[in-house]
């Protein structure tokens, strides 16, 4: 079996480790079970009794097995490790997670596809989620990124239908060239990820050779309590690596689940791969003059302006024990923060503290922050939230669950009261279009500064690919777009379409 490899080989290892001791098969309430083979019949040809209790409680449950599956990034691998500080961002950040150099912190990671199914293809051109989860002294603080500093929207009221134009037709249920470009090409706030999406970096190879970015931008707060702006980045230790358009499409049908099975025979190896975490920081003062909105998430922040700081290293070392359990059922949230991490006022963030908490309450349920994965378990949850479904810790026991009590029950902490900087806001209330706060100036610089002219090529012959599928008065509009972030990629994308259509015609 020397061909196979360790995740092929997972039930061969679970058997050796097993060991000699077979348990008893029993029902889900414990009762062992005689046969295990055969369902309850009159006669072998005969009708099942209602009494076969032992095969309704295997079907009922059975029949109950899947919970619904993320409305977006349902496709995906995780793993465990920790997070390691290697130098000092105290004067920044008081949150315990940076404390010292040195100091360690449980982490799980889900990395993802967005658009795709749970059973699609890993090697498709997409986004991928990088959503990190610290198991901190004070609590947890997820991190749900993406695997690009930047985001294709920047009023959250349009991610529904953003997210539907890169599912399925809701009439023929098929991926739709007209629905992905028509949205495309009515919102250019759009062109910047699109720009990465369709570069090199559009489909990585597997989930260790791409980095991790936060990309909105979030508030630090120091033990004096002053503020900074600050964007988080994850640079890969394994070097980037992207697959080009057509070993993605092989892989697509010969290993569809490549990024899974990559991330996994790379830890049970002892292959671990790590991430160098850094901060761009951002004064509030420098904030008010930018040149750009720093809470606008389809843009970057110079890296000359506002320079990587280094903070600390991810490292990833086990793999799930079982994927539903600690996959499936990980529940990530930007609104999981814990003392001296806060939110910006960018828009999306907004829209996202309340989407995940809500989408976790309907797929998982309202004790969702109980499952093992999922619970803060380095600190002792306290509160005066009790009940609902599934509710399996001792629920608190006795203790008061109303507030104030005479009771001893759970109090205020100072020091997270101490973390908390007052800021002013003013501004008419209003809805404000954002569509056209200059979409162009930031993939102007990166056709004409970041990518080298091979991959410009590249870049063309993409969008084009894509684009050729779409109605031609959109592809009109799509290439005025591009034309619009530079005349030679519109000219070029202008050709390339031109030949891709007639040898279709
Ligand atoms: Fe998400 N997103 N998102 N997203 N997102 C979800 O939460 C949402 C956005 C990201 O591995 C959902 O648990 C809204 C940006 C990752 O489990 C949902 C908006 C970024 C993951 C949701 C955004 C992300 C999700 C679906 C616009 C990168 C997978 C299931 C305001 C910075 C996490 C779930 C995992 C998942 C909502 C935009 C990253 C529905 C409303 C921007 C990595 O709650």
């Amino acid at each position: 079996m020397a061909d196979r490899d360790i995740a092929t080989n997972q039930l061969q290892d679970y058997k050796k480790s097993a060991g000699d001791t077979i348990p008893t098969v029993t029902t889900g309430a414990g009762a062992p079970i005689g046969i295990k083979d055969a369902s309850l019949t009159v006669g072998p040809r005969g009708p099942i009794l209602l009494e076969d209790v032992q095969f309704i409680d295997e079907i009922a449950h059975f029949d109950r097995e899947r919970i619904p599956e993320r409305v977006v990034h349902a496709k995906g691998a995780g793993a465990f490790g920790y997070f390691e500080v290697t130098h000092d961002i105290t004067k920044y950040c008081a949150a315990k997670v940076f404390e010292s150099v040195n100091k360690r912190t449980p982490i799980a990671v889900r990395f993802s596809t967005v658009g795709g199914e749970s059973g699609s293809a890993d090697t498709v051109r997409d986004p991928r989620g990088f959503a990190v989860k610290f198991y901190t002294d004070d609590g947890i603080w997820d991190l749900v990124g993406n695997n690009t500093p930047v985001f294709f929207v920047r009023d959250p009221t349009l991610f529904p239908s953003f997210i539907h134009t890169q599912k399925r037709n809701p009439r023929t249920h098929l991926k739709d060239p007209d629905m992905v470009w028509d949205f495309f090409s009515l919102r250019p706030e759009t062109l910047h990820q699109f720009a990465i999406l369709f570069s090199d970096r559009g489909i990585p190879d597997g989930y260790r050779h791409m980095n991790g970015y936060g990309s909105h931008t979030f508030k630090l707060i120091n033990a004096c309590n002053e503020p900074v702006y600050c964007k988080f980045h994850y640079k890969t230790d394994q070097g980037i690596r992207n697959l080009d358009t057509k070993r993605a499409a092989e892989l697509a049908s010969s290993d569809p689940d490549y990024s899974i099975r990559d991330l996994y025979n790379a830890i049970a190896a002892g292959n671990y791969p790590s991430w160098t975490m850094y901060i761009q920081v951002m004064t509030f003062e420098q904030a008010k003059t930018y040149k750009y909105n720093p809470f606008d998430v389809t843009k970057v922040w110079s890296h000359k302006d506002f320079p990587l700081i280094p903070v600390g290293k991810l490292v990833l070392n086990r793999n799930p024990t079982n994927y539903f359990a600690e996959v499936e059922q990980i529940a990530f949230a930007p609104s999981h923060m814990v003392p001296g991490i806060e939110p910006s006022p960018d828009k999306m963030l907004q829209g996202r503290l309340f989407s995940y908490g809500d989408t976790h309450r309907y797929r998982l349920g309202a004790n969702y922050l109980q499952l093992p994965v999922n619970c803060p378990y380095r600190v002792p949850v306290k509160n005066y939230q009790r009940d609902g479904a599934m509710c399996f810790t001792d629920n608190q026991d006795g203790a008061p669950n109303y507030y104030p009590n005479s009771f001893s029950g759970p109090q205020e902490n100072q020091r997270a009261r101490n973390l908390r900087p007052k800021y002013s806001l003013t501004g008419d209330v209003d809805r404000y279009y954002s569509g056209d706060m200059d979409n162009y100036s930031q993939v102007t610089n990166f056709w004409l500064n970041v990518l080298s002219s091979d991959e410009r090529k590249r870049l063309v012959e993409n969008i084009a690919g894509s684009l050729s599928g779409a109605s031609p008065f959109i592809q009109t509009r799509a290439v005025k777009n591009f034309t619009q972030v530079h005349p030679d990629l519109g000219s070029q994308l202008s050709k390339a379409l031109q030949l891709l259509c007639s040898a279709k015609m």
